[in-house]
């Protein structure tokens, strides 16, 4: 039986299983290179307050892994997937047919073709089996953060409020008028 916190693959701590906490959000990637754009979302998740736990899991190099990982996911308490991968990008697609927990794909913005083959391969999903898909790179692990975010803000009161306060902190940093900044 899949047991996360045996496997030997945590390249991330997560706040939960410090502070004994239910984990809430699943972020999962293809591969160790995927990790500098999937930061973005456990530091957004954290920044936040949402538990989360962070593995690799591949859809070519581990297949079996990503089987127990999604058919475990619901009963494991996990309420929204985060899955960040690139080129051939089938792991949000492939998690999201194994289970109804509502999956986020990242696009990792590949080398090759800037990331266009990891969007198109992960946002056309025919109707059946949604992967609410955001943009590539960064922006889009930030935004699948936020996304998770927005889906349990109603079922937990913090979760609501630290959203509500990044949200206010974003726009009063935007100022009324354009200044000259030092070159
Ligand atoms: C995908 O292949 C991963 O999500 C990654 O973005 C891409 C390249 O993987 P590596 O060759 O860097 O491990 O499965």
């Amino acid at each position: 039986h899949y047991n996360p916190s045996t496997s030997n693959n945590n390249i991330c701590t997560t706040t939960a299983a410090a502070k004994n906490e239910k984990v809430l959000v699943g972020v999962i990637m293809g591969s160790q290179s995927d990790w500098e754009t999937m930061k973005h979302s456990t530091n957004t998740l954290t920044t936040l307050g949402i538990p989360f736990e962070c593995k690799i899991v591949s859809a070519h190099r581990t297949p079996d892994r990503l089987y127990e990982y999604a058919k475990t996911a619901k009963s494991r308490g996990l309420r929204v997937i985060i899955a960040g991968a690139g080129g051939a990008a089938h792991l949000p697609g492939m998690v999201a047919a194994l289970t109804s927990v509502p999956v986020f794909g990242v696009p990792i913005q590949s080398k090759a073709l800037s990331g266009v083959d990891s969007l198109l391969s992960i946002v056309q999903m025919p109707a059946g089996i949604p992967v609410g898909t955001v943009a590539i790179g960064v922006s889009g692990a930030v935004n699948a953060a936020l996304l998770a975010a927005s889906v349990l803000a109603p079922y937990h009161s913090h979760i609501d409020s630290n959203l509500e306060a990044y949200r206010k902190k974003q726009t009063d940093a935007v100022n009324d008028s354009p200044v000259d900044l030092p070159s």
